[in-house]
């Protein structure tokens, strides 16, 4: 949409009350011509790009395919089972007092499965909060996510061990750092692509379209994957946008497209089309991952205020898992003793999450000071020796 019809839409009822007041009824301009120029400006159909149905049916697309072995395919389930599972002891954790907060993906697995085993290990992941189900992918232990949240850390993890940078809070920024990183891909001449996590919410955000604008004119190699979950906390997306996020693309000049992401298949042939897209120069590609967060913002949050149970209900039969599960069953891909197993194992892990967040150790105070410039900094030795100092005030005359 136009600036010009956003602000022909907004002027039109106070424009009728002037006149009304007026004793006139004329407006400005035809009821034809307003009608012909709405419909100029309004929003594409918006296209989805599904590969399995909500039932598990496996369907073809036009544009995209994607052909998986049976192992590819228990592999992605698999994935998607111990992130939820993982998910959900964070989540009881935290209700426990162990973790200071917590973001849950439940109901978002598909979208982060899929486009984060589509990712090569030279591929740059610069995520939000909420993107446990790509950390997995990449192998980020989801203790380290847990150490951030509980605040035993600083950050969580190296980022370059993985190439999965740090959660970032602050909503969209994140999208300026992975198209400054993408612009220096692109100078040192490599073909590794960097994709930017971002929600539905964020793309209200000023980065969010200054990075756009970046990544169109200097042609970075750089996916930005939006996660519409339909929410930014308490905000529904239609106080985000008036077109379908993908199509904002257009206006910044590169391509966008739309794919269920709840369909763990068609989320991986979308990103596994728009990481050849962008590591063939062609610049940046938006993809919107159409999706539902079934769970609460975070643990801070209380969905039951502003949103309908029966909205969950209806998305609740979109399941990603389910899905799958469906899928391998109607293939003979996989028995009861493959579910059977999967469970098995997430119940071991998040055996090994719940042994371990409980037994983290506290970080000494000293530790605040730490990795904050690579060659040190005159005023961080400053705070640190007054901390220091301030510290040892507590020293009793025994030394404890
Ligand atoms: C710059 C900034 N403004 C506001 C906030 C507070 N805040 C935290 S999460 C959030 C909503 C984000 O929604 P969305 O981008 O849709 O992501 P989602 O949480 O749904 O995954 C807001 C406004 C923040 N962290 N940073
Ligand atoms: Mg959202």
């Amino acid at each position: 949409m136009t600036v010009e019809s956003t602000a022909g839409a907004r002027k039109a009822p106070g424009a009728a009350k002037k006149a009304a007041a007026r004793g006139s009824t004329k407006t400005s301009g035809s009821t034809k011509t307003r009608g012909a120029r709405a419909a100029r400006n309004a929003p594409a159909k918006p296209e989805i790009v599904q590969l399995l149905t909500p039932e598990g049916k496996r369907v073809s697309h036009p544009e995209y395919s994607i052909d998986l072995t049976s192992d590819e395919l228990r592999g992605l389930y698999r994935d998607m089972v111990l992130t939820r599972r993982f998910d959900g002891e964070a989540a009881a954790l935290q209700r426990q007092g162990e973790l200071g907060l917590w973001a849950s993906l439940l109901g978002q697995e598909a979208a982060q499965i899929g486009s984060g085993r589509a990712l090569r290990d030279d591929d740059y992941v610069f995520p939000t909060y909420r993107e446990h189900g790509v950390a997995w992918c990449r192998g980020v232990d989801p203790l380290n996510l847990c150490g951030m949240f509980r605040g035993v850390n600083h950050g969580g993890w190296d980022p370059n061990q993985n190439n999965f940078h740090l959660y970032t809070i602050v909503i969209g920024s994140q999208t300026l750092h992975a198209t400054g990183y993408a612009m220096g891909v692109q100078k040192d001449g490599a073909d590794s692509a960097v994709i930017a996590y971002f929600g539905d919410g964020a793309s209200s955000q000023g980065d969010v379209n200054e990075a756009f604008t970046f990544a169109a004119v200097y042609n970075a190699p750089v996916i930005f994957f939006c996660q519409n979950n339909q929410w930014a906390i308490s905000e529904p997306t239609d106080r985000q946008t008036r077109v379908p996020l993908y199509q904002r693309a257009g206006g910044f000049g590169f391509p966008g497209v739309r794919v269920d992401g709840n369909d763990v298949l068609a989320v991986m042939a979308v990103t596994r089309a728009a990481l050849e897209h962008v590591r063939s120069g062609n610049g940046p590609m938006l993809i919107e991952a159409f999706t539902y967060r079934m769970g609460a913002h975070t643990t801070s949050d209380d969905p039951t205020r502003y949103r309908h149970d029966s909205d969950l209900a209806a998305w609740r039969l979109k399941d990603p898992i389910t899905r799958l599960r469906t899928h391998l069953t109607d293939l003979d891909a996989a028995d009861q003793a493959f579910f059977d197993a999967v469970e098995k194992e997430s119940d071991a892990l998040a055996k090994r999450v719940r042994e371990g967040v409980r037994s983290m150790p506290d970080p000494g105070a000293m530790e605040m000071f730490e990795h904050i410039y690579a060659d040190g900094h005159a005023l961080v030795d400053e705070e640190r020796a007054a901390f220091a100092e301030y510290q040892s005030s507590f020293v009793d005359s025994e030394g404890h």
